[in-house]
């Protein structure tokens, strides 16, 4: 059988760096750890304590070569990652002695990992659940503390125990509805509709505030779009500069600097965004100019939120009013920005003008920092509507993921109208069976090898 291999990968990225780690997990881990292996005191690493860690030198065996001075974590099945034999050399973190020791443990008889495959053989030992699996790959790919922590809570398997419960309340609702099927003169057996019906309800209701709590994993891994908008000059490279802490986009009293739309990533309290600065937007006969202003536009309409900048100094000018027509205003924040030059601001001033319906007003000086809290916990508010983001039940679930819980939802929805409707208790019991399978599903059961290949050919090498 193919599990039966051992496995090798360097499990650490390439470069230059303090320590890099080629893993070793299968049957013959420990026999073919211990071929490259000499120490000092000569130790075999097959005879070793699990859990121990020993030092010695990665040495070619045909040239007796040393290669590197190594660190070997021995680990025996099944308390590893993978639930086999693990052994992990801790090289120097160099290319070369890494690649090296990778090539000599494959000359013993390992054969290089797929990507994902320690945390695959993890999961068909029974180590992890698929959906504990899958959020090591998150954890791996995490940009920011915070969908770390969603993602740890899927490993500790908090969307799994959900789903078990559920699936068994259906179970024992099915073998109700059996006995009531089989013994129907048997007083103590029978269910009645109304009984059903609210069951169904609840766990209906549980479906829902679940999903109600779900954030897509996908934006939190890659982050909203803001894009930052306004006429020439107005401050919206000194504002990217200022959001970022450093000095990313090229800022000059010239009108017109920017000529091309910039993306940068950027953290806000944790939550991930994608920032894009843009052409300041206006009639232009350059060509390179309108295309930029093109560009601007576009952004606009691809952003999950807009920062229009009006500059208070030299005030609002038509420019300013045609691309407040142009934006969606209630997922714009009006920036007023420069506040520096200015006295006293009346915001009512700017709002006859600029209109009203933006999600949100806030005076900024984006050269010095005034209001940049208010303008980062503005952008934040708008995004999670405030206080999502404390409430711990917030749970990370991909599209696919969503679509199975709705569909079991639906399924249970359906299995009600049936018993209203006075339908046969047969048909009730298909559309609950129906939707204890996509809960399955979403358990990780039933899994074809190809379901299961596309799981993991996401994971880097060596995880
Ligand atoms: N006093 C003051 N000056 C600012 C502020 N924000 C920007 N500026 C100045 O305004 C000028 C234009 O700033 P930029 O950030 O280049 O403006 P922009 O909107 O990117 O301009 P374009 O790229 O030409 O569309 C520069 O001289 C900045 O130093 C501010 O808050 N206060
Ligand atoms: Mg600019």
């Amino acid at each position: 059988m193919k599990e039966e291999e051992t496995i090798a990968a360097i499990s650490t990225p390439l470069g230059r760096s303090g320590i890099g780690i080629v893993r070793l997990s299968g049957p013959e881990a420990l026999g073919i750890a211990g071929k490259l292996f000499t120490s000092p005191d000569g130790i075999d690493l097959t005879e070793v304590e699990s859990h121990t860690l020993h030092y010695g030198y990665v040495q070619d065996p045909r040239e007796k070569k040393e290669i590197d001075e190594v660190l070997v974590s021995v680990m025996k099945a099944p308390r590893t990652y993978t639930r086999e034999d693990v052994a992990e050399i801790n090289c120097h973190g160099g290319v070369v002695p890494l690649r090296e020791t990778l090539e000599l443990a494959l000359d013993a008889g390992a054969r290089p990992a797929e990507p994902g495959e320690f945390t695959k053989r993890a999961f068909l030992n029974g180590r992890l659940t698929l959906d504990q699996a899958k959020s090591v790959k998150d954890i791996v790919d995490s940009k920011t503390r915070f969908s770390l922590e969603l993602s740890l809570d899927r490993l500790e398997g908090k969307f799994s125990d959900f789903l078990s419960s559920l699936r068994e309340e259906l179970t024992a609702i099915m073998a109700e509805i059996e006995t009531t099927i089989d013994f129907p003169d048997y007083e103590e057996s029978i269910v009645t509709r109304e009984e059903l019906e609210e069951k169904l309800s609840e766990l209906e209701g549980r479906i829902q505030d679940y999903l109600a709590n779900s954030k897509d994993g996908k934006i939190l891994k890659e982050g909203h779009k803001i894009a930052v908008l306004g006429r020439p000059n107005v401050g919206k490279s000194t504002l990217l500069n200022t959001l970022l802490r450093e000095e990313r986009a090229i800022v000059s009293s010239t009108p017109g600097t920017t000529r091309d739309t910039l993306e940068e990533e950027l953290e806000i309290d944790g939550i991930p965004f994608r920032v894009t600065d843009t052409a300041g937007i206006r009639q232009t006969e350059g060509e390179i100019e309108k295309q930029g202003v093109r560009r601007a536009k576009e952004q606009g309409r691809k952003s999950d939120i807009s920062l229009l900048l009006v500059d208070v100094n030299s005030g609002v000018k038509p420019e300013d009013l045609n691309i407040a027509e142009e934006v969606d205003k209630g997922k714009t924040i009006l920036v007023l920005n420069k506040i520096d030059l200015v006295d006293n601001l009346s915001n009512r001033e700017i709002t006859a003008k600029m209109g009203s319906g933006w999600a949100d007003l806030v005076k900024l000086s984006a050269k010095e920092g005034q209001g940049l809290k208010n303008l980062e916990s503005s952008i934040t508010e708008l995004v999670w509507g405030g206080e999502v983001r404390k409430d711990e039940s917030l749970v990370l679930l991909n599209v696919q993921e969503k679509e199975l819980l709705k569909r079991a939802k639906k399924s249970l929805a359906d299995a009600r109208e049936a018993l209203r409707s006075g339908r046969s208790i047969d048909l009730v019991e298909l559309d609950i069976r129906e939707g204890r399978k996509d809960l399955g599903k979403l358990l990780g059961e039933d899994l074809t090898d190809e379901v299961l290949d596309r799981v993991f050919s996401d994971f880097c090498v060596g995880k």
